[in-house]
């Protein structure tokens, strides 16, 4: 697919203070994307649910560009995306293959199924045969030159690792061995994913917690950024403006910084939408929410969520 880049300046001319981008940062984005050796995006879909995606269109939507394909069908070098792209089939796959050759970005959405040798999830037919996820993102995690997990799946696991996990769901750096940038959430904030995209493409390293998470977002508890840190605690759900503490909240054990940049284009939050924190950006989810408490407790592996700040 043959991109343009005009679009993705104007779009993150539009969103660079959300994005934290400078001026300067601008003028450099520029160069890097007028350069034809710019790095494509290869983006895959594994075992999800594709919020991860539909969230990233959702933010995307509502401010200029005003639509989807105005972005990611006109703007960044993206080569693959399986709900996205015009080419389908094998077509598709030699598409990102040939993009492969060259330094390009790896986003993986969704966990990897190992289990069956991975023949519990496919991701397309090349030279006639089936090719599990598992195999497709080895392969192109070998070449990339870095891999972004976007969602809480792709880097910790997530629902489809939740036990007694039969597929034997791993994060992407299980399966592959490979360091990946984890932009965790179910779903992720899309502001979240474009920044790290922005700043591999400015060539700028991007600083992680322990749980390859960008410190730019996941440094701090939501619960030390809550407008409802020491109020009242509610005694049951659909109270507005009390601390859900009680209910369940794992904001004290959640590092991210959706109660500033809010949701669906910051016209809300868990939170005030009065649902407790569950906890989706943690190593630990889903199994340390009582969300899913009939699902087990203890937590997917990783560092664990860290304590209140
Ligand atoms: Fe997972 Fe993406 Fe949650 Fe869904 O595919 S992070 S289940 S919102 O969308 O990977
Ligand atoms: Fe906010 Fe939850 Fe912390 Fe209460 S426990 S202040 S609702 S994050």
């Amino acid at each position: 697919m043959e991109i343009t880049r005009r679009n993705f300046l104007r779009y993150c001319g539009a969103s660079a203070a959300a994005l934290g981008l400078t001026s300067t940062d601008l003028g450099l984005l520029e160069k890097a994307l007028a350069n034809p050796d710019a790095p494509s995006v290869v983006w895959l879909q594994g075992a999800g649910c594709y919020g991860c995606s539909m969230s990233f269109l959702n933010r995307i939507s509502a401010t200029a560009p005003t639509t989807a394909a105005d972005v990611l069908v006109n703007s960044i070098n993206l080569v693959f995306h399986p709900a996205l792209m015009s080419l389908a089939g094998e077509m598709a796959v030699a598409a990102a293959k040939l993009a492969s050759a060259k330094p390009f970005v790896l986003v993986v959405e969704g966990g990897v199924s190992t289990a069956f040798n991975g023949a519990a999830c496919f991701a397309w037919k090349w030279a006639g045969r089936d090719v599990t996820f598992k195999d497709a993102v080895k392969e192109f995690a070998a070449k990339a030159a870095v891999i972004v997990c976007v969602g809480t799946c792709a880097s910790f696991g997530g629902i489809p690792a939740a036990p007694p996990n039969p597929t034997m769901i791993q994060s992407v750096k299980a399966a592959t061995g490979k360091s990946t940038i984890n932009i965790a959430g179910c779903p992720p904030h899309p502001d979240w994913t474009v920044w790290a995209i922005v700043q591999l493409l400015l060539g700028q390293a991007i600083p992680t917690d322990l749980n390859g998470r960008p410190t730019q977002f996941y440094s701090r508890t939501v619960h030390s950024q809550c407008p409802r840190l020491e109020r009242d605690e509610a005694e049951r759900f659909g109270v507005d403006y009390y601390c859900l503490k009680e209910l369940g909240c794992r904001g004290p054990r959640t590092r991210a910084n959706c109660p500033v940049i809010r949701f669906n284009n910051s016209v809300n939050w868990c939170i005030d939408a009065n649902a407790p924190c569950i906890g989706c950006t943690e190593p630990t989810f889903p199994s340390a929410s009582a969300f899913y408490s009939g699902v087990g407790r203890g937590g997917g592996g990783g560092t664990g969520g860290g304590g209140d700040d």
